[in-house]
């Protein structure tokens, strides 16, 4: 019997729920959908500089999407935030497995030391190990990060990266973001950028579907077909960026400003050569094997707050920490280590013509 229930899902923020747990059954990855949906810059919750706080882990992509949001806005002195241990709990934590915590004292195998980003959770005032409690504390049972709170009167605003990072952006001046040219306007809401807004949409329907939740259709799930059909469109989709930024030497995928758009790929590509390649076993090409697309995650890597929106070091301890073992593996190394690899645009043509 088909379950009808909610196919409205707006498919650039969310997975269409229909018949979830059959297609879960049958070894599909299906991702849930956020339940705290409220808005920002409204009555219940309005834009106040240091009132709101983000409870975030660097190796999560829809966490980094609100990081790189906070940072490229400038808006890191007004929105405080927590950084979980990039490994969710083990079988034998007391408090059971697969839950969200912050531990700052925490070792990663990776370093064989606590990793200094990490922090404890600071805005409840109870110093809450675990991320389900500061749902707990609300009634929910949800687990997942990212979450926008607000310290005034201790409730969760969102938990939905594709509305926060919207929100911010729409109520940056309130909130304090830094003020000039450089502050990107990651969604223009005027009349005259209709044209532009729309291209952004289309283009965050396309990323989402194939690249950003595509490389965990790819990754998390044990069917054949079902990984072989999110690869082949995880691919064909980055061929099309590549041919876009090519087509008349764009600098960014909508042209000369950075939006939306840019700010939701990147996450994913910045996993793709040293992480994804392998654990979502993505390796039908490396982002260096595309080379417009390669000088497009440099240019924005090279962005005012991009590269201290997040860690390798942390996604590679999330991504690798509990499986495969538990050893992580270090590469690549050729034709340089990442991120520093980011730094090199010309690596591109670098192997276009070595492989020529
Ligand atoms: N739609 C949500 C997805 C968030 C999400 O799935 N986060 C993952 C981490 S990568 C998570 O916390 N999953 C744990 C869980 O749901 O228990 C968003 O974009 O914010």
């Amino acid at each position: 019997m088909s379950d009808k229930r909610d196919d409205t899902a707006d498919k650039s923020v969310e997975e269409s729920q229909r018949d979830a747990a059959l297609r879960r059954a049958r070894g599909e990855f299906v991702r849930g959908v956020s339940g705290f949906r409220a808005r920002l810059g409204d009555t219940e919750f309005p834009a106040e500089p240091g009132r709101y706080h983000l409870f975030v882990a660097l190796n999560c992509p829809w966490c980094h999407r609100v990081s790189l949001a906070r940072n490229v806005l400038g808006l890191q002195k007004s929105i405080t935030m927590d950084v979980a241990f990039p490994g969710r709990t083990d079988d034998d934590d007391p408090a059971g497995p697969n839950l969200w915590e912050f531990s700052p004292d925490r070792r990663a195998s990776l370093t064989g030391a606590p990793l200094p980003e990490c922090t404890r959770e600071t805005a409840t005032g109870r110093g809450l190990r675990l991320a389900r409690d500061i749902y707990a504390a609300e009634g929910s049972a949800e687990r997942s990060l990212p979450i926008l709170f607000d310290k005034q009167s201790q409730r969760i605003v969102s938990n939905e990266s594709a509305e926060i990072i919207r929100m911010l952006n729409a109520n940056a001046a309130d909130l304090g973001a830094r003020a000039g040219n450089d502050t990107p306007d990651l969604y223009p809401a005027g009349e005259a950028d209709a044209p532009l807004r729309t291209e952004i949409d289309r283009l965050n329907d396309l990323i989402y579907v194939t690249i950003n939740n595509g490389a965990y259709k790819a990754g998390f799930s044990a069917d054949q077909q079902v990984y072989a059909k999110a690869f082949a469109a995880y691919f064909d989709t980055l061929g099309q960026l590549d041919a876009l930024l090519a087509s008349d030497g764009r600098a960014y995928l909508t042209g000369e400003r950075f939006t939306e758009a840019d700010l939701r790929l990147f996450p994913t590509l910045y996993r793709h050569d040293p992480v994804y390649f392998l654990r979502m076993k993505l390796n039908g090409a490396r982002i260096l094997d595309y080379p417009h697309l390669w000088r497009w995650l440099c240019r924005v890597y090279a962005l005012p707050g991009v590269a201290s929106s997040n860690s390798l070091i942390h996604c590679r301890q999330g991504y690798f920490g509990r499986s495969w073992n538990r050893t992580i593996p270090l590469g690549p190394t050729r034709p340089m280590p990442y991120p520093e690899a980011y730094l090199h645009p010309e690596l591109a043509d670098m192997t276009r013509r070595s492989s020529a």
